[in-house]
């Protein structure tokens, strides 16, 4: 059995307490201090080449989630909403020069997409996460928008994630590095999670609660799904595993949120994850929902997290 290295054997308590005081983000890493360079390069942004503290040093609020679309609309979204006025123009990806990610900034806002699964949204984070630090941002939130399947949830029901959990409803993300396994803890600031769900009610006009969510690593099988092109057990089995899910507290079915939790959690930076619910899982696994009504469905989190920015920033009681 490979050694398992626990979260605590990694902190060391007075970098932890340091980080709290001034509220930089902080990269865990001795060696990026003495590196001349450092190019990010699935973001086409570099120390050398880009002036990021210029660029993205005013960056209060960092939105990520799956898709480039969806995320540009949420740029777009926040413009209006933070009252920006001009033609949108400045709405640039800023990682045109790579197809990997896009990057908008709308005011303090910054919007990412992360593509699907934890190896895509973990490369994004840590280039995310030293560019923060790079560009010296303090007291930044993060928050992950996303979509997912409901475990006993009707569809269109938000999610505020309580506690990230992997396939075995562990709340730890274990990392393969040098053959071992690093085990990280998925915890998330719970006052945030409050703080939007409170404005999930207040909005009022669907469902939003704060339940556990779990990540897998594939949409088919690792989700218990019987219509991928593979599956090896019935249907009995995997409502078992669901029912099994929903009993620990697990209301919703992503791919991210155990990577995204870990990281950010070791980096000081206060993370939340809003998702909404496509489908009930104990009704079906396909998403039949118009396409309309998805659209609308993937606007839920990005409301709430708007009126989240807007108190935040004074423009809204
Ligand atoms: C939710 O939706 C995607 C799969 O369809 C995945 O990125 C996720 O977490
Ligand atoms: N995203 C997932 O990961 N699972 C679902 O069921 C729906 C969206």
């Amino acid at each position: 059995m490979a050694p398992i290295l626990t979260n605590s054997s990694e902190v060391n308590a007075s970098e932890r307490s340091d980080n709290e005081e001034n509220g930089t983000v902080h990269v865990k890493n001795p060696h990026l201090a003495s590196m001349p360079e450092d190019v990010l390069y699935h973001f086409d942004l570099g120390t050398k080449t880009h002036n990021l503290q210029a660029m993205f040093g005013d960056v209060k609020f960092v939105c990520v989630g799956g898709s480039a679309n969806r995320m540009r609309g949420f740029a777009e979204f926040m413009y209006t909403e933070l009252g920006l006025t001009g033609d949108g123009s400045d709405i640039r990806d800023i990682c045109a020069g790579t197809d990997r990610y896009s990057m908008y900034k709308t005011g303090p806002v910054l919007s990412i997409n992360h593509g699907m699964g934890v190896p895509s949204i973990s490369i994004m984070l840590h280039e995310l996460i030293k560019l923060l630090h790079h560009a010296k941002c303090r007291d930044v939130t993060i928050i992950r928008l996303g979509t997912s399947g409901g475990i006993g949830l009707d569809p269109g029901t938000v999610v505020i994630t309580g506690t990230a959990v992997n396939s075995f409803l562990q709340p730890q993300f274990d990392q393969v590095v040098l053959g071992k396994v690093i085990t990280r803890s998925t915890e998330l600031d719970k006052d945030l999670a409050q703080e939007l769900l409170n404005c999930g009610r207040e909005i009022g006009s669907y469902l939003t609660i704060i339940g556990n969510t779990m990540c897998t690593h594939d949409f088919y099988e690792g989700q218990g799904r019987l219509d991928g092109a593979l599956c090896s057990f019935s249907n009995e089995e995997k409502l078992d595993y669901l029912k099994k899910a929903y009993r620990a507290g697990v209301r919703n079915i992503e791919m991210e949120s155990t990577v995204f939790a870990a990281m950010c959690h070791r980096c000081d930076l206060k993370a939340a994850i809003v998702c909404v619910t496509l489908l009930n899982r104990f009704d079906g696994d396909q998403i039949t929902s118009p396409h309309e009504v998805l659209l609308e469905y993937q606007r839920r989190p990005q409301k709430i997290v708007s009126m989240f920015i807007k108190k935040q920033l004074g423009l809204l009681k």
